[in-house]
């Protein structure tokens, strides 16, 4: 039987990077992950994610985002690729918007560079975008996108190099607390360590009795438009987006890599039963829920469909994270419902899952993501 410090459930963006900080310490850590790192089965694929620091949910997301800019830019300086391009971030919306409201409380209140734009300046600053006059924008320099299966990859390609072992294809079927540490069982092994980190994404319920009856798991899906005048979407002309409307929110990305602009609702999406489900397809009520937006907003965006993928968003009520340990046993800790924006986090939350795998206490403030504010709420 193999013995280590940490195991580590599920190498999707929150298991790799804890994977990696586990091994950078030099922890006896082993990954195990049902698929391949980067698969596109779950929530962490589909070419870009977005990183914003004027964070309209709660302001006080915005240090935590900081601290995940450097842990990006940390991961990129060991591996020389390009992890992180920096577009800056435009959020527009109706009148009334919570995006454009709430992320101008988050910019104000952290001091975030910042320009408050009407409709009319959008246009002329970036003409990629051409939204109803009464819409109002609010465009923060700092953000931009990250490129999560090379992140992925590279989390568990640096961990491997500082010692972790990895296992792919091998299905979780157990976690056991018993005296001395938690017993993992796979389909084929069994695994002993001191402390467990579960974050298998829309698998975590499998593994988490008390959280599985709070997830909404939902279908998400991406498309890859062809814009009608490529020039105005390029990365340097067109930041990263989210748009808000009376019926929908979407976001999207600039054409950065010749596959066509990506844009997806926020908020419409089809429930799941099971991670297991989800299908890669897309269908023509998928793409006009996109196009609607796109044509209210980006009519030059809306050209020829490349492509169609899905993702799943593992969603709380009140659409925040869980990061914490268990009800069941201390010495496993829940990390991933993340509601569909927890990428960008990654790089940090790596750090943070570390620091509660081996008793430390996480420099940045988590107390928001605890479990018990959605099991209170059935007690
Ligand atoms: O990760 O910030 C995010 C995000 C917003 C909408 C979808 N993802």
């Amino acid at each position: 039987m193999a013995t280590f410090d940490v195991a580590v459930i599920g190498l999707g963006a929150m298991g790799s990077a804890a994977l990696f900080n586990l091994a950078q310490q030099g922890q006896r850590v082993i990954g195990i992950e049902q698929f391949e790192p980067g698969h596109d089965r779950g929530s962490s694929h589909g070419e870009s994610r977005i990183i914003r620091l004027s964070y309209f949910e709660h302001p006080s997301y915005v240090p935590l985002v900081r601290r995940a800019l450097e842990k990006w830019r940390e991961l990129e300086g060991l591996c020389g690729q390009t992890i992180l391009t920096v577009t800056g971030v435009l959020e527009a919306g109706f009148p009334g918007s919570t995006i454009v409201n709430g992320s101008l409380e988050a910019s104000r209140l952290h001091d975030l560079d910042h320009e408050v734009l009407s409709a009319a300046e959008i246009t002329r600053r970036f003409p990629a975008f051409k939204v109803p006059s009464a819409w109002t924008g609010l465009f923060q320099p700092e953000g931009g996108f990250l490129r999560p299966e090379l992140a992925i990859g590279q989390f568990v390609e640096q961990a491997r190099r500082h010692g972790a072992e990895v296992r792919t294809s091998a299905r979780v079927i157990a976690v056991e607390p018993f005296g001395a540490g938690i017993r993992v069982r796979t389909e084929t092994d069994v695994i002993e360590a001191g402390s467990v980190i579960v974050a298998a994404g829309a698998w975590i319920g499998d593994f988490a009795p008390d959280l599985k009856p709070h997830l909404n798991l939902t279908r998400q899906v991406l498309g890859w438009f062809s814009p009608r005048e490529p020039a105005l979407f390029t990365p340097e002309r067109c930041p990263v987006f989210l748009l808000e409307s009376e019926d929908d929110a979407c976001y999207g990305f600039p054409d950065f890599a010749g596959t066509g602009v990506k844009a997806a609702s926020h908020r419409k999406g089809s429930s799941l039963s099971s991670a297991g489900e989800m299908t890669q397809d897309g269908g023509p009520a998928d793409e006009a829920q996109i196009r609607r937006m796109l044509a209210l907003a980006m009519p030059d965006a809306n050209g020829p469909l490349q492509k169609m993928r899905a993702c799943i968003y593992t969603r709380t009520p009140d659409e925040e994270f869980v990061v914490d340990r268990s009800p069941v046993d201390p010495r496993i800790i829940l990390a991933s419902p993340c509601s569909g924006h927890g990428f960008k986090f990654a790089s940090v939350l790596g750090e943070v899952l570390a620091d509660l795998a081996v008793g430390k206490t996480p420099a940045n403030d988590i107390s928001r993501f605890q479990i018990g504010r959605l099991t209170a709420r059935s007690a």
